[in-house]
This record gives structure tokens, C-alpha cells and sequence, in this order.
């Protein structure tokens, strides 16, 4: 029997990577898609053609048990949110809606639709929960037993999510589980974000479209990934007898300036900093300096374990963007 699947943020960097990894286990994959007229639209009925779209939105309930009438899914996962963080600062009220309270709207479109016993549900969480701040326990990382101290609007909105979907577990015995997922990146991700706005700007440089970047806080670091390895544990998460939380990170953390090193490092620019300028406009009023993550309880009990290390990483956006930007287009 094929299974069918409908993921919200179908239009993301996860949810391409995942529609895929289930197109590849013959799912039969619906993806929720807002607005009247999203720009992404095309693109997903281009390169996924497989994928059924149905309209709705995370705030509105009402489109969420439409979803799960006309899909009628085995699973459901929860990928959509307002997922920057500088703009959960700025949008702080959207985000709460959006990533903490569209978390149970999904949650209440499952029960509401008689799904409670037999769909399966998995919520993106983040480690952007942790926060950083009690980064006390060196050479470990965090791991699925650690404080959470969230350092955002995002962070905090998350982790409303996270306990919603922990509470629906309990109350009503749901198959609900959380990926505590650490940045996870590649060739689908935002623009918006600090990984894919260097290797953008590395292949534009190279190829004379601009002369340099501006970011904002060079000295954070970060736990990075990447994405194809990460949607295979929600995978996996969905398919254990029992749902649980789980931690997915590579435990390696690196900073900006060596995500910028190996970066400019691929156009043979051995200096970056005369191609970098601070702007304060991308710092954020609070700062997760550090995050580390501990994945060996998904590896022990998922089998889960990331393949792409952090050098290859950093190559494969590189040589991506210098593809794309050399065709000018974007994606
Ligand atoms: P992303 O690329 O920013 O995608 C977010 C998705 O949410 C987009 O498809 C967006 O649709 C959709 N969305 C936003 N507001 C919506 C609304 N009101 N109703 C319905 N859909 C809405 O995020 P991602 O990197 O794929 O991450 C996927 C999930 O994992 C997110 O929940 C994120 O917070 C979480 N997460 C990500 C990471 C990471 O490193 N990538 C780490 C931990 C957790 P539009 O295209 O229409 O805007
Ligand atoms: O790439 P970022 O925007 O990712 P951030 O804030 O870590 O959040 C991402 O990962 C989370 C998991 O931990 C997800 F939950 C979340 O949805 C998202 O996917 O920023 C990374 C770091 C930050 O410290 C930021 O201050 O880069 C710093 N930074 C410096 N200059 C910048 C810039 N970030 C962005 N986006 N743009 C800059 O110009």
C-alpha cells in the first residue's frame, strides 16, 4: 500500500527536499500552498509536478481541515512558519500566529478531521530554542534533555509549537514527534539566510556581478547541515512505533568567518575581508552566539546520520550559485 503524505511549507527549502525523498518511496505527496497568486507556484508545478497543491494558510483552521479532508493522509508534516529569525524581531505578532499558533491550527485540523488515532505528525522544531546562552556543556552539545532558553520571537514562538505538539501526544496519544532540527542548509536555501547570501555573493563576485557583501554579526556559530540528510530523519521519525522527540545536528560547530573562508576559498580568494563590510541593519536585538547539537540519540535510535560534511557543504553552494548566477536565474 502507498502511503500519502501532506507537508505545509511545501514551497521551503524542506519541503522541496522532502517532497523528493517521499516522491522517491512512491508517496503520493499534496503540499499546502498560500496565497492567491504565490510566486513560488510555478516553480513547484515545474520541477514537481508530482506534487498535489492544495491552497490554505496556516492561521486559517478552516483550509487546514479542507487539506486534510481532500489529501486524507497517513502523515502530516509540519514544515511551514515564519522562519527568520531577524524578521521574527520585526514581525513579532505574525510569528507568534504563524509558527506557535498555525502549529496547533494543524494539530486541531488532524483531530477535527478524525485523524487523531491513525495520522502520524511531525513538527519542525529548532535548536533555536536552546538559545545558546547556557552553552555549559563543552565537548556535548545540546542534546533532547537540554534547558531551553529561546533568544527570539521565532525561538519563543517555536517553542509553543514544540509543547502543543508534546501535549497532543499525552492528551490524546497522537503519533506526534518533534525534530529538534539544527541549521540545516544547501542549494534551496533562502537567500534570506546567512549561508546561501555568502555563497550567492561569493558567485556573483566571481563572476563581476557585485563587489562585495554585507552581513551583520560575523562571530555567531553554528551547527551546519545539510538539508537532504535532515528530511530523512523526519522521515525516520515518522516511521518508528512510537513518537518521540529527537535531536538531528552534525556536533560540529563552526563560525561565519570559516563558513567565508571556505566560501571565497572556492573562487581562490584567500583574504575575504576586503569583500566584506558590517552592516548593523542585519544585527538582531538578541544574539544565539553558539549553537552545538548532540545527535546520538537519533543515530542509536533512528539509524540517522548525516552524510555531507562542512566543507563539502560550503563547495556544493558555492559551485551551485556560480552555475545559476552564470545562467541568471536564481532559485
Ligand atoms: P523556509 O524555506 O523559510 O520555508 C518556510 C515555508 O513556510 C514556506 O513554504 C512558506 O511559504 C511557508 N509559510 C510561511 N507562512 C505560512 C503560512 N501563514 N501558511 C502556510 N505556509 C506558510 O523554511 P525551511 O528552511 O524549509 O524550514 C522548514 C521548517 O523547519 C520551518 O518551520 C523552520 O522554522 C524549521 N527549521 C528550519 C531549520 C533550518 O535550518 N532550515 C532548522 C530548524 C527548524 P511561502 O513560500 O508562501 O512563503
Ligand atoms: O542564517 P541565519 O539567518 O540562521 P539562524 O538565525 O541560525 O536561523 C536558522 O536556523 C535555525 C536553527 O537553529 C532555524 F530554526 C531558523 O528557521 C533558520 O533556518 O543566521 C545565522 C547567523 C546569525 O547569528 C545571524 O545573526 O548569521 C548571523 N548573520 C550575520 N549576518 C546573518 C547575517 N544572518 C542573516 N540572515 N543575514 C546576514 O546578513
Amino acid at each position: 500500500m502507498t502511503k500519502t503524505a501532506l507537508i505545509t511549507g511545501i514551497t521551503g527549502q524542506d519541503g522541496y527536499h522532502l517532497a523528493e525523498l517521499l516522491n522517491g518511496k512512491s508517496y503520493t505527496v499534496y503540499g499546502l500552498i498560500r496565497g492567491q497568486n504565490n510566486p513560488k507556484l510555478a516553480r513547484v508545478e515545474q520541477e514537481q509536478p508530482y506534487i498535489n497543491l492544495i491552497e490554505g494558510d496556516l492561521t486559517d483552521l478552516s483550509s487546514l481541515v479542507k487539506a486534510m479532508d481532500i489529501a486524507k493522509p497517513d502523515e502530516v508534516y509540519n514544515l511551514a512558519a515564519v522562519s527568520h529569525v531577524g524578521y521574527s524581531f520585526k514581525n513579532p505578532i505574525l510569528t507568534a500566529d504563524v509558527t506557535g499558533k498555525g502549529v496547533l491550527n494543524v494539530l486541531e485540523a488532524i483531530r477535527i478531521s478524525g485523524g487523531e488515532k491513525t495520522v502520524r505528525f511531525y513538527q519542525a522544531s529548532t535548536s533555536e530554542m536552546f538559545g545558546g546562552l547556557d552553552y555549559n556543556r563543552p565537548g556535548k552539545g545540546y542534546d533532547e534533555n537540554a534547558l531551553f532558553h529561546p533568544r527570539s520571537p521565532y525561538g519563543v514562538a517555536k517553542l509553543y509549537g514544540h509543547w502543543i505538539t508534546k501535549n497532543y501526544r499525552e492528551s490524546y496519544s497522537m503519533h506526534a514527534s518533534c525534530g529538534i532540527l539544527f541549521n540545516h542548509e544547501g542549494e534551496r536555501r533562502g537567500i534570506e539566510f546567512v549561508t546561501r547570501k555568502i555563497s550567492n555573493a561569493v558567485a556573483r563576485i566571481h563572476l563581476g556581478l557585485q563587489d562585495h557583501i554585507e552581513l551583520g554579526n560575523l562571530d555567531p556559530k553554528r551547527d551546519w547541515g545539510y538539508a537532504g540528510d535532515y528530511v530523512e530523519g523526519m522521515w525516520l521519525m515518522l516511521q518508528q512505533p512510537k513518537p518521540d522527540d529527537y535531536v538531528l545536528a552534525t556536533g560540529e560547530t563552526h563560525s561565519i568567518q570559516d563558513f567565508l573562508e571556505l566560501a571565497f576559498g572556492e573562487i581562490g580568494i584567500d583574504d575575504w575581508k576586503p569583500y566584506v563590510k558590517q552592516n548593523p541593519k542585519f544585527m538582531r536585538p538578541a544574539e544565539v552566539d553558539i549553537l552545538l547539537g548532540n545527535p546520538q540519540k537519533a543515530e542509536k535510535v533512528l539509524g540517522w546520520k548525516r552524510r555531507v560534511d562542512f566543507p563539502s557543504l560550503v563547495k556544493l553552494m558555492v559551485k551551485h550559485d556560480l552555475e545559476l548566477e552564470a545562467s541568471n536565474k536564481l532559485t
